[in-house]
């Protein structure tokens, strides 16, 4: 597991589930990463694609890494509807949903993704020994130093969960996901922890005490946003979220609607966990387009830890969740001191 040259000692891998046309845009991730982070840790790097990485793909990114690269094809099982989705309904949806101009509603590649991202990636056999995950898209930007191997905060703080943005997703997309999880816990009521995030995800929510086995309200549709993840695989691999995900499955969402993995994992996190097991990772400097988040503490400016602009900060912005998160996880001091341009 530990290769010669590894230093960061945790049983962890950044993970990118990427395409081969992507290779550019995978690299300036990487780069970020490494440069900020990666290259003091050598954690190794685990590439997912539902086609073969070709041979420039693969020896650009193992050139980028400064730990091991591994490659990994997906099944075909893993990648495509399963028998029981009617075809024609996916058609007829998938139809009205272009017509409502929703976003990626006409693409199945990208349910495929979706589903993968919430029932698969976990369980591919390159990722079988290590315990925790970084996951990294094409794209994004890092705009700060981390100075410390946030995988080692995960274990020794025993977070779960970790996030940095938080915000709503397009109710058309999910329409039924959220009676879908209702009912699931209804039937599985053991699996809802005590102190969970409940009240994140539902105004006055119901069933975050413990005894309360059954969820009432109205979904608000807030989640962390999935593109960036350090979380436990272990999470993924639960009993709780392995049932969770087969019940979601046979509900055939991914293909009826396009549910996306972001509410999931959020769904899942915020209610098997107990909400002290879920880390927002406030020190980090992020962006995935359109939204940016930028440290607020002038310390991470001064020292020249970040480079960002202190005015694009999603956390507060009227489309992010996270005020909302620092209430349930009785966060007073939200993102620390506010940047007021003069
Ligand atoms: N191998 C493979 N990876 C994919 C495919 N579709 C998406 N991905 C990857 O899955 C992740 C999520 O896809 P994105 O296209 O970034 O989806 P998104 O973040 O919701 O939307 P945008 O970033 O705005 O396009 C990224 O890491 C993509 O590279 C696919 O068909 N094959
Ligand atoms: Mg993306």
């Amino acid at each position: 597991m530990f290769t010669p040259g590894q230093i960061g000692k945790e049983k962890a891998s950044l993970v990118m589930l990427v395409r081969n046309r992507e290779l550019t845009d995978a690299l300036r991730s990487m780069r970020m990463i490494e440069d900020r982070f990666n290259r003091k840790y050598r954690y190794p790097w685990t590439f997912l694609n539902d086609e073969p990485f070709t041979e420039e793909f693969i020896n650009f990114t193992t050139g980028m890494a400064s730990g091991k690269t591994q490659y990994g094809l997906i099944g075909i099982e893993q990648w495509s509807m399963p028998e029981h989705i009617d075809l024609q309904k996916v058609q007829a949806n998938m139809e009205t949903m272009v017509a409502k101009n929703v976003i990626y509603a006409g693409s199945m590649s990208y349910r495929h993704m979706c589903r993968y991202n919430s029932g698969f990636f976990y369980r591919h056999e390159l990722l079988a020994n290590y315990d925790y995950y970084w996951r990294v898209e094409p794209a994004v930007e890092y705009y700060c130093d981390i100075n410390y191997d946030p995988f080692e905060l995960m274990r020794t703080n025993d977070k779960l969960y970790g996030f940095v943005m938080a915000m709503y997703e397009y109710d058309v997309t999910i329409k039924t996901l959220w009676d879908e999880t209702k009912s699931f816990i209804k039937s599985h009521p053991q699996y809802l922890a005590p102190d969970n995030a409940l009240d994140f995800f539902v105004d006055g929510g119901r069933a975050s005490r413990r005894g309360d086995t059954e969820i009432k309200g109205t979904y608000n549709l807030c989640h962390f946003w999935s593109n960036f993840e350090i979380a436990n695989l272990n999470l993924w691999r639960s009993q709780a979220y392995s049932e969770y995900f087969a019940h979601l499955d046979k509900a055939g969402g991914f293909y009826y609607e396009r549910w996306g993995d972001a509410p999931i994992h959020s769904l899942a996190a915020g209610l098997f966990l107990p909400k002290s097991k879920i880390h927002h990772f406030g020190d980090i400097g992020y962006r995935h387009a359109p939204y940016s988040r930028c440290p607020q503490d002038i310390d991470s400016h001064m020292t020249g830890r970040c480079l960002c602009n202190r005015a694009e900060h999603f956390d507060d912005d009227g489309y992010s969740c996270l005020p909302r998160w620092w209430k349930v996880a009785g966060m007073s001091i939200g993102a620390g001191p506010r940047y007021i341009p003069h």
